[in-house]
This record gives structure tokens, C-alpha cells and sequence, in this order.
């Protein structure tokens, strides 16, 4: 059982508050005045990548009471529990081990005394030898022709994962194959999707934990029916549709082959998956042996996160800081900004990786919490977000923590734009920390040419306040094996966070509740009759569609 504790009522949590209101007042510039080595000091490299966090409100004593906070809250025993397979899942009675979808060594990994790895090596065989058949040609469609195009089906934690995954990677994709994502129950997406591809080379992955999650349901029997509209009979079908599931029985029924299904457990969350078969779309994608370096990325991240002093322990340090903005410095949100556009959909991966885990309010032993939990997380790949939201972050209302990320080498030949991209990615921090004050702004009018009047009326709108904290990331290149460990990276500070906020991080009733809603209403659409049932508001909407419809 996680240890409850309420981490206001902690000796270190009182002493925070109290150093905030020092700290708190001094400037990112005057911490950076009053220490020469501050840059050194707060930041780290591991492996290929370097975390610099120096740009934010903190000193030692901070870091130092910041640790305790996550001593006196039993981290330490918390991560032991989930690595030795306890059920820290408490509501939904379920372990919580993706770690072991990564684990390549030969260590076992035990649940209710029973070691997974097995299963977990007979799935990744047979990922290994149906990705390499697909990727060299051998396995055909109906037709006899190679596969072109892969069509995962599947929404949230089975989609936005491998989704994530294969546009970060695309650079190391097969040039045969193109790989398309399939989420929304919109008729537009699968539409779209589909009209431009042909049956004959197209495999669809319907990818579900469950196998009864609307959206993927509804999608995969249209992906089927148009399957058969463009000549695939239903004997071709095992040609075809491939499944990954937890639910075997439901995606048998479904008429997935059992050869062609892929599963999974009950103790990989959906959002944590990606590393098991529902990462099939990027081993077609990469190929087998580059998938594994993903994997080695993580896992190397979970023996970081597992064996290093809460000092060094990236996964650590980035949860405590964004624990000290979100409570201490009462900031809503939190920005992403990948200055890597393979990494266009890490923030909303991330989004659910840190909003479904941590957007809780009632804490471990039941209780409404009184401190708050997750940030609001949000984030556009740079420099694009440069010519739209960073006007809000730099001349805003609101105190926004940003990560920046970045490769220190790039993937494509195009170095000189690389350099442009380098230079924002540095540019935009340090602006973001030092701000332009009254004195400069005026000295620059003045240089311009700009008088007296014209400089008293427009100087404050071209004043920047400053001191709005960063964290950088920087990687050597995007590989597999970086992604593996800063995808990782972010999974564990997810579950640091929810440790101290006392939440249970693992489960989602809000998304389970999203899942029955619509049901209810589904049959009310299909008549015309009035309805009585909802409140006035709703009503009225599903009359008011039923009319438009008519006209
Ligand atoms: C993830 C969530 C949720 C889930 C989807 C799809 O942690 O539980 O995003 O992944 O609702 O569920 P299925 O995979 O069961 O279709």
C-alpha cells in the first residue's frame, strides 16, 4: 500500500512556504548576479542528454528542502513498491509494470509471484517476426501486393503514444510504408483517411486495451467495410486487420484472426503502453531493431530513475520543480516547447500523460485534496509558437514554467536551418529571464531616432518584465534510444508528482465516465419523438440538431 500523506502537513512542505516568501522575491537575474557558478550548479547530463534548470527560482537550500519534501513523503518506498509489481494502481487493484515491457535484460519481474517476462518476450517475438515480414515485403495483401500503408486505429493512450512516436521517428521510417493514425470518432478522420489509399497494400491495426471503446469500434468496422467495398473478401480479411488488445475474446468476435492478435495486460495503463504491442505502428514504422533502442532508452531511464540519489534524479528534480511552481508559486500551467518539429505531437502526448495521471482532487485516502495537483500542460513545437502564444508568456498576466527541448544535432542535412532554429532556442530562455527594462527599451527608442513624446507613450507596452523560469533540454540527437529515455523521463516525474500530491496517478474515472455519456444518447438521435430526459439546455440542443437536419 503507497504510504497517505497529506504533503502540507509535512515538516519540509511548512519550511518551502516559508523560504518562498525569501526566495520568492528575488529575481532570476539577481540569483543569477549573486552566483557565478549557478549554471553549473543547477544542472545535469546523463547519457546524451543535459538539463539545465538553472533559470529558475531555486538555490541549494531550496533543492535541498525540496528532496526532503519527496523523503517525507516516501518516494524512495514508493518506487520500490511499483518496481517490485505492488498493486499501487489501489482502485482499480492493478500493478503497474511497463517498465517491464522495456526491461531487456534477463532480470524477472514478479506479479502476485509470477514472473512476466515471458509473456512479455513471446509478444515482442511476435512483433519482431510480423513487423520484419510486413517491412520486407513477405507478408502480401489480398493480391498478392506488399503492404503500403498502415492505418492504426485506436484514441487515446492507444494512439497518442505510438502516434508520438512515429512522427518523432519518421526520418528512420521504411520508405515503403506510410503509417496513419485514426482516432476520432468523426466520420472526417477515418474519411479523410481512407479515400486515398487502396486496399490492396493497406493493414489496419486496431489497437484497443479494452475492445470496446466506441470510437475505435465504430472506426474499425467502417476501416472493415470499406475494406470489402473495394473488393477484399471477408476470407482477406486476416490479411488485413491485425489487433492488439488486452480483450482477445472481444477482437476474435470481432473476426480478427487469433494468429493476428496481439496482446497485452491489465498492468500497462493505456497511456503507459506505447512500449508494449500497442507500439506495433512503430516497429513496422523503424523495424524491430530500432524499436528495441527505444525500449534500451527507457530502459536505461528506469535504472536512472530507480538507482540514483534523489540529488541526481532527473526524473526527480523535474517533478520538485514543477511541484514548486505549481504550489508554491501558484502557476496554472505549464508550457512544452520542442524546438524540434518531430516532436509536434510530444505536448499533447504529454498532455495526457500528465493530465489523465495527475488532474485528481481527492487524494489517497479518499479526502478532497486543499493544495493543488496537476498544471495545465500545453505547448507547440518552436519557433512557430514564437508568432502566437509566446506573447502571453512573455507580456502575460500569468507566471508560465516552459520546458524547452532541443537536439544538438540535427537529422537532416539542412544545418544552416539548424542554426536558425539553435538560435531561437537559446534566444527565447534568455529573454524570457532577463526581460528589457524601462532603461534599455529607451536607449533603443533613442538609437532610432524615436522623440521624446513618441518614446513616453510607447515605452510601456515595449517593456518586458522578465524573470518567467525555464528548464532546457537538450539531447544529442533524436534517436530511438533518446526518445525511449525522454519520453521515460517525463512518465517517471509524472508518477514523482502524483506521489507527493498524495493522488493516485494510475487510474482515470473521468475518461471511464466520458466512456458512458454518449451511450445514453445514442438512441434518443435516431427518432424524432421529444425527448424529456436531460437538462433544458441539452434538450434543446438535440432538437435544435434534429430541425437543422431537416431544413
Ligand atoms: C489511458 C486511458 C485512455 C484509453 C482510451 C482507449 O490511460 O485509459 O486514454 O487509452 O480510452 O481505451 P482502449 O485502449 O481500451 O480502447
Amino acid at each position: 500500500m503507497l504510504p497517505t500523506i497529506d504533503p502540507t502537513t509535512t515538516k519540509s512542505w511548512k519550511k518551502l512556504s516559508n523560504y518562498f516568501t525569501s526566495i520568492g522575491k528575488q529575481s532570476l537575474n539577481q540569483l543569477f548576479e549573486s552566483d557565478n557558478n549557478r549554471a553549473q550548479k543547477f544542472s545535469l547530463q546523463w547519457q546524451n542528454l543535459f538539463v539545465d534548470y538553472s533559470k529558475t527560482h531555486i538555490d541549494e537550500q531550496t533543492m535541498r528542502l525540496l528532496i526532503e519534501l519527496a523523503r517525507e513523503c516516501h518516494l524512495a518506498e514508493a518506487i520500490e513498491q511499483m518496481f517490485r509489481g505492488e498493486k499501487i494502481n489501489q482502485t482499480q487493484k492493478r500493478a503497474v509494470l511497463h517498465f517491464a515491457l522495456r526491461n531487456l535484460g534477463d532480470d524477472p519481474v514478479f506479479l502476485d509471484g509470477r514472473d512476466v517476462m515471458p509473456e512479455i518476450r513471446t509478444v515482442r517475438n511476435q512483433m519482431k517476426i510480423f513487423s520484419t515480414q510486413v517491412r520486407n515485403g513477405d507478408w502480401k495483401g489480398y493480391t498478392g501486393k506488399p503492404i503500403r500503408n498502415i492505418v492504426n486505429i485506436g484514441i487515446g493512450g492507444s494512439d497518442l503514444g505510438p502516434a508520438m512516436v512515429c512522427r518523432g521517428l519518421q526520418f528512420y521510417g521504411h520508405e515503403r510504408l506510410r503509417v496513419f493514425f485514426v482516432s476520432n470518432v468523426d466520420g472526417g478522420h477515418i474519411y479523410e483517411t481512407l479515400r486515398h489509399l487502396n486496399a490492396e497494400e493497406t493493414l489496419f491495426l486496431i489497437v484497443s486495451k479494452s475492445f470496446t471503446t466506441q470510437e475505435t469500434l465504430a472506426n474499425a468496422k467502417t476501416a472493415r467495410q470499406w475494406f470489402i467495398n473495394q473488393g477484399g473478401k471477408a476470407e482477406d480479411i486476416s490479411k488485413h486487420f491485425v489487433a492488439i488488445s488486452t480483450n482477445t475474446p472481444a477482437a476474435m468476435e470481432f473476426g480478427i484472426d487469433p494468429e493476428n492478435i496481439f496482446h497485452f495486460w491489465d498492468y500497462v495503463g493505456g497511456r503507459f503502453s506505447l512500449w508494449s504491442a500497442v507500439g506495433l505502428s512503430i516497429a513496422l514504422q523503424i523495424g524491430y531493431e530500432s524499436y528495441e533502442e527505444l525500449l534500451k532508452g527507457a530502459e536505461a531511464m528506469d535504472h536512472h530513475f530507480r538507482e540514483t540519489p534523489f540529488e541526481n534524479n532527473l526524473p526527480i528534480l523535474l517533478a520538485l520543480l514543477s511541484i514548486w511552481y505549481t504550489n508554491f508559486f501558484d502557476c496554472a500551467t505549464e508550457a512544452i516547447l520542442p524546438y524540434d518539429q518531430y516532436l509536434e505531437r510530444f505536448p499533447a502526448y504529454l498532455q495526457q500523460t500528465i493530465m489523465e495521471s495527475n488532474g485528481k482532487s481527492i487524494d489517497r485516502s479518499g479526502l478532497p485534496v486543499s493544495y493543488k495537483t496537476s498544471p495545465v500542460i500545453w505547448g507547440e513545437p518552436g519557433t512557430n509558437g514564437q508568432h502566437s502564444f509566446y506573447q502571453l508568456i512573455h507580456q502575460g498576466t500569468q507566471m508560465i514554467p516552459c520546458i524547452f527541448m532541443a537536439a544538438a544535432k540535427p537529422l537532416t542535412p539542412l544545418s544552416e536551418h539548424h542554426q536558425l532554429l539553435l538560435s531561437n532556442f537559446f534566444a527565447q530562455p534568455e529573454a524570457l529571464m532577463k526581460g528589457k527594462t524601462a532603461e534599455e527599451v529607451r536607449a533603443e527608442m533613442l538609437s532610432k531616432g524615436f522623440n521624446e513624446e513618441e518614446i513616453n507613450k510607447l515605452l510601456p507596452f515595449r517593456v518586458f518584465r522578465g524573470n518567467i523560469p525555464s528548464i532546457s533540454l537538450l539531447y544529442q540527437q533524436l534517436t530511438p534510444y533518446n526518445l525511449g529515455a525522454i519520453t521515460a523521463l517525463f512518465e517517471h516525474r509524472t508518477f514523482v508528482q502524483g506521489i507527493i500530491w498524495n493522488i493516485f496517478s494510475f487510474d482515470q474515472w473521468g475518461v471511464e465516465l466520458g466512456k458512458s455519456l454518449a451511450n445514453n444518447i445514442i438512441p434518443e438521435l435516431a427518432h424524432d419523438d421529444p425527448i424529456q430526459t436531460h437538462d433544458g439546455s441539452t434538450r434543446q440542443l438535440i432538437h435544435k440538431v434534429k430541425q437543422m437536419r431537416k431544413s
